[in-house]
Order: C-alpha cells, then structure tokens, then sequence
C-alpha cells in the first residue's frame, strides 16, 4: 500500500463448503501486534453514515469487514489512498498517524476491528489541521 504504516493483512481460512468457513486471526502472528482489544461496528442502516475522521497517536489496528463491504480511506498527511473491504479475511492494517474515514457501508456491513490497546480518549488526533501539524513535525 502507498500510505505509511498501512499495509492488507491476509488471513488463513478453511472453506468448509455446505459447513460455512472459518477464518482464524492470531495475536503477534498475523496480527503484528498484542491484541487488547476487539470492537465491532454494524447496524449501518444509512448510506450517508461516516465513522473514523481522526488518527490515533501510537494505537495500531486491523479491520475486517466480516460480512458486506465499506470503504477505508486512508491518509498518512502525504498520500491517500482508498481501499475497498468486502471480504471476510481480507484486512488493513493502520500503524499510528493514519487519517482514517470509513464510509460507504452496505447495509449488511459488520466491521471487526483488532487493537493493540485499551480505549483511550487521549491517544486520539480527532482535528486534521493538528493531524497534519504533527506529521509534519515528525519529518
Ligand atoms: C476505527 C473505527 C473502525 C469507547 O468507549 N471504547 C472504544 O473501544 C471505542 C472504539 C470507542 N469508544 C467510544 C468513544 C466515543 O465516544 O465510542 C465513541 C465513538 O468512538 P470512535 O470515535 O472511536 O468511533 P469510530 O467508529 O468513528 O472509530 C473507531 C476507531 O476509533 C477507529 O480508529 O478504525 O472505529
């Protein structure tokens, strides 16, 4: 992927066939980092519905889009870049200092999001000017 700190994680499945598949994601294995924390998103009844709009300082994160299909766009303060999730072990993984919109949900959509930490507020960039202040900073 074009964008820093960002690249497609790929999980091991077994299609079962009739019995559905199965879909594994392990901590520090194909996830590159401890796993603290999991959310899930659905209930996305809206097409015009956007979550994200910020970064995070230091949290790392994976998202799969476990049933229906949204789009990720991604900004490291130089490069955009937009993906479409629309398959159960198909999943991006976002370093720190990453804008991040998601929008374009189906009505099915179910995301799955894998974290590398607690919930905490203070490790959130939620204005883009600050976003871009400090990317620039860190060059
Ligand atoms: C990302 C997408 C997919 C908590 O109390 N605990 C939590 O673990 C989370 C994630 C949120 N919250 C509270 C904080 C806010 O008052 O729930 C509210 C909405 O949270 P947030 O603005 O983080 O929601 P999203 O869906 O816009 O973004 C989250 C992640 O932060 C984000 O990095 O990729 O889900």
């Amino acid at each position: 992927m074009k964008v820093r700190n960002c690249r497609i994680i790929k999980l091991k499945f077994f299609d079962d066939g009739i019995d559905g598949n199965l879909v594994i994601a392990e901590s520090a294995k194909q996830v590159p980092f401890q796993i603290k924390r999991v959310y899930f998103i659905n209930n996305l009844k809206s097409r015009k519905a956007v979550r994200g709009k910020h970064a995070h300082k230091r949290l790392k994160q994976v998202l799969f889009c476990i049933n229906g299909s949204f789009e990720l766009q991604l900004d490291d303060g130089v490069r955009r870049e937009r993906v479409l999730l629309a398959k159960p072990h198909m999943g991006v993984y976002m370093g720190s200092n990453v804008w991040h919109t998601m929008h374009n949900f189906s009505p099915d959509c179910v995301i799955l999001v894998l974290a590398s930490d607690f919930y905490k507020e203070f490790d959130y960039i939620r204005n883009y000017r600050d976003f871009i202040d400090r990317v620039n900073k860190k060059k």
